[in-house]
């Protein structure tokens, strides 16, 4: 398709002007917002309890790692201790300004917006779904040794949600199956997806691809939910934040090139507490005073960017309401850095050397509990309201989350560790039965879709079967998005989209910038939020661009969130090799996905099997990295225009023989077939098998073979050392070495990098002629 934009010749002289950045706009007090109405005490009490619960619990963290919390006497927990004290309003302040429906996405350090985010979502219930939580949570309300009473009011439901919260918020950090991931997550990996907590995240802004693409979700089903995204100043000067601020700004989102003008939903919050680990984000390791004018590099409004005072609550909240609104308007993202302190060090290994004791102590006077408090102190309440704030109040409010807290520690130290039989629980998840919700059914299409004649064999080529497979389930399935990098006007880099945004719409079928972590990580995000991404990574070697987010983020939240969610999303990418395009486009990577367990890992051979696979994939329930051949694309193949499925771990005996069995996959199987040709005439029958999904591995149709012929020759493109071909090898040893007449043979690639001059990329990939050789060597 042409573009409906025309590159500008424009070269008048000029100047570049950069929306203005506002810092610390916010200069109420609190006995102003009060005077103005625009905050009860009660509100003001919530916000207190939550920062004095944050803190609190991480307290009693350091006390129990230093063995001197006395509610739990020499108990220790393994873990890692990442505390958020001094950073307590930023957290508040910002979960407390959005809607309980909206998503939150958070960091390392990310307890206190655990903490904030299951409180908020707790008070913002009425009775009846108080109700319903707490009878969705019945079996930990026993274990908070409490009991489900229909009758209790309001304030006691609330207060038995609140403790589960907080018990299991301690449990999982005690590594206890009552914890929010069943202990095998961790503090590091908090996440209730139920109550829009889209995890925190141990790798240092790897949740902020999850959240632009939570986002674009949220955006594509206009549900108005908006995500939050927490991440520390160190993390903004990852790759993965810049990707994930530029795929959130294009253009296209707002400027009415896709079919709703509407801006992606996220803020992107920058908890800046003066250190990376010990690095300063300011002075030392970026080149800015504040990293709120990074806003100006993404898009013309300088995406909203403010500075906050992080310390100050009210502030926190007055930024995250007005960033709120812009983006509800449809005028988001928003960039809000929040200026604040951590008073601890990155963990409690951290011995703090590299700071200034005055430096520690002139954040002190800010802090955010002690300066609220005082605030509260000082402020004249309405006496409908209940009068004013005494220090008494907040003293009973301090030992009630004291106590709280340690009660739930006591009862999280008691609880049961995970199971030892659930140790690989949820790597695959296997929660959402395939099935199409109403409003998703049959989408509209914006012209019929295509009918691909078939030859007078009924053959089609690979690339018109991947076509077809993808309109064929984009038609049925509305949550079905596709978006890579010249997917949509372009068809992808090898015409395999062709049509497709004619068909669907930009909303469905989307350009992305170049940036291969982005886009997968985006692809989690939506995987996460109710739709299934199909997303494109032009060529293998440019997943090693996304490996965080294939294999720390897409690979593992089924596990890490202890089965909380599945992750139904399809990465399709090239194997290339044989085109003369060397080192950075040719090589065959599969090996590396397969390493990754929680992958499902597919590499068809031809069209048939392509159609037919990519369709399973998409209708799967966990992520699939799908390696297409381009040497396949032009192969012809019969491909019946009914609808058909092959099934995920199914191999194929491509041909029957008897003397020895060739195993592959991709377009090897397809040399194996030439040689397997050749070799007949020389009377050695060979077996091939095209295993077709390396992850999982139907490993009982090789051991029949195996049984069969006792000789097998496993053949790949990938270089040969740790290749997924040795994985097959070994596997077959351990399950039928006594069936096997000689020792197992690897073809593959030499360990070398493809080279470009033809004569020595020949010499490099294994091929049919090659397997005849060998094959003439063992017999
Ligand atoms: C990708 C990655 N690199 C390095 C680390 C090790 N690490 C953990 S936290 C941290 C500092 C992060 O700084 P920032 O984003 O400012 O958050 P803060 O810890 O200050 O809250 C580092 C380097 C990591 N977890 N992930």
């Amino acid at each position: 398709m042409v573009k409906e934009i025309k590159v500008k010749f424009e070269t008048k002289l000029g100047e570049l002007k950069f929306s203005i950045v506002p810092i610390f706009k916010y200069q109420e007090s609190l006995t102003k917002e009060v005077e103005d109405g625009n905050i009860t005490r009660k509100k003001c009490l919530n916000l207190l309890e939550q920062m004095v619960m944050i803190r609190t619990f991480e307290e009693m963290l350091v006390e129990i790692m230093a063995g001197i919390y006395s509610p739990l006497p020499g108990f220790k927990y393994i873990g890692p201790t990442h505390l958020s004290i001094g950073q307590e309003a930023t957290s508040v302040g910002s979960i407390s300004a959005i809607s309980p429906y909206d998503y939150i996405t958070s960091s390392h350090r990310g307890h206190g917006d655990a903490i904030s985010k299951g409180y908020n979502v707790i008070k913002s219930m009425n009775i009846d779904k108080l109700k319903e939580l707490l009878k969705k949570r019945e079996k930990y309300i026993l274990a908070i040794g409490e009991n489900y009473n229909e009758n209790d009011p309001k304030d006691i439901l609330e207060e038995k949600a609140i403790k589960i919260h907080i018990y299991r918020m301690i449990a999982e950090l005690f590594g206890r199956s009552d914890g929010y991931c069943r202990g095998v997550g961790g503090g590091m990996h908090i996440a209730d997806f139920k109550l829009g907590h889209l995890g925190a995240n141990a790798i240092v802004g790897g949740h902020m691809g999850i959240a632009t693409g939570a986002a674009i979700s949220s955006r594509y089903q206009q549900n108005k939910k908006l995500v939050l995204c927490l991440a520390g100043d160190g993390a903004y000067s990852n790759g993965i934040a810049h990707e994930s601020m530029n795929l959130a700004t294009m253009a296209q989102f707002k400027n009415g090139l896709m079919d709703t003008k509407f801006g992606v939903p996220v803020i992107f919050g920058i908890v800046n507490n003066g250190y990376a680990m010990s690095g300063q984000e300011i002075g030392e390791i970026t080149g800015l005073d504040y990293l709120a004018r990074r806003g100006a590099g993404y898009d013309l409004d300088s995406m909203h960017a403010e500075v906050i005072d992080g310390m100050n609550v009210l502030a926190v909240m007055d930024a995250v309401r007005r960033a709120n609104f812009l983006i509800k308007k449809g005028d988001g993202p928003v960039l809000l850095e929040f200026i604040s302190y951590r008073y601890k060090g990155h963990s409690l290994s951290d011995p703090l050397s590299y700071r200034d004791r005055s430096e520690l102590e002139l954040w002190q006077e800010k802090d955010p509990i002690k300066t609220f408090s005082q605030e509260l102190l000082e402020t004249t309440f309405p006496e409908e309201q209940g009068g004013n704030v005494t220090k008494e109040d907040i003293r009973q409010l301090k030992e009630k989350i004291y106590s709280r807290n340690a009660q739930m520690a006591k009862l999280a130290a008691g609880a049961s560790p995970p199971p030892n039989d659930s140790l690989l629980s949820f790597v695959f998840s296997d929660i959402k039965p395939y099935k199409v919700q109403d409003m998703f059914s049959h989408p509209k299409t914006l012209k019929p879709v295509p009918f691909y004649k078939r030859d007078d064999k009924g053959q089609i080529s690979a690339r018109i079967a991947l076509r077809e497979a993808l309109i064929e389930e984009m038609k049925k399935d509305g949550r079905i998005i596709l978006f890579g990098e010249d997917v949509a006007d372009y068809g992808g880099a090898f015409g395999i989209t062709n049509e497709l945004l004619g068909i669907f719409g930009r909303n469905r079928v989307f350009n992305t910038s170049i940036s291969e972590s982005g886009i997968v990580g985006a692809a989690v995000g939506m995987a996460m939020t109710g739709l299934i991404p199909v997303c494109e990574i032009m060529y293998d070697d440019f997943i090693l661009m996304a490996m965080d987010q294939i294999g720390n983020q897409a690979a593992k939240w089924s596990y890490m969130s202890g089965g909380q969610i599945s992750l139904p999303m399809v990465i399709r990418t090239t194997i290339g090799g044989g085109r003369g395009y060397a080192g950075q486009h040719s090589q065959s990577l599969e090996a590396i996905a397969a390493h990754m367990p929680g992958l499902i890992v597919v590499a068809p051979s031809n069209a048939y099997d392509a159609k037919g696979l990519l369709k399973s994939a998409i209708r799967g329930n966990n992520p699939v990295i799908f390696f297409e051949h381009q040497m396949v694309y032009n192969l012809l193949a019969k491909v019946p225009a009914e609808e058909y499925l092959i099934p995920i771990g199914k191999a194929d005996i491509k041909r029957e023989g008897s003397d020895i069995t060739i195993i592959s996959w991709s377009n090897t199987v397809n040399e194996s077939l030439k040689a397997s040709q050749i070799l007949d005439k020389e009377g050695i029958s060979a077996e091939v098998i095209d295993i077709r999904t390396l992850i999982p591995l139907d490993i009982e149709t090789i051991v029949s073979s195996v049984k069969k012929t006792g000789r097998i020759i496993v053949t790949s493109q990938e270089v040969t050392q740790c290749s997924f071909a040795a994985e097959v090898a070994s596997q077959i040893q351990e399950a039928a070495f006594d069936y096997l007449d000689s020792p197992i043979i690897r073809l593959c690639a030499p360990n070398g990098i493809p080279p470009s001059a033809s004569n020595l990329e020949r010499l490099f990939l294994p091929d049919a002629q090659k397997l005849v050789d060998m094959m003439k060597e063992i017999f």
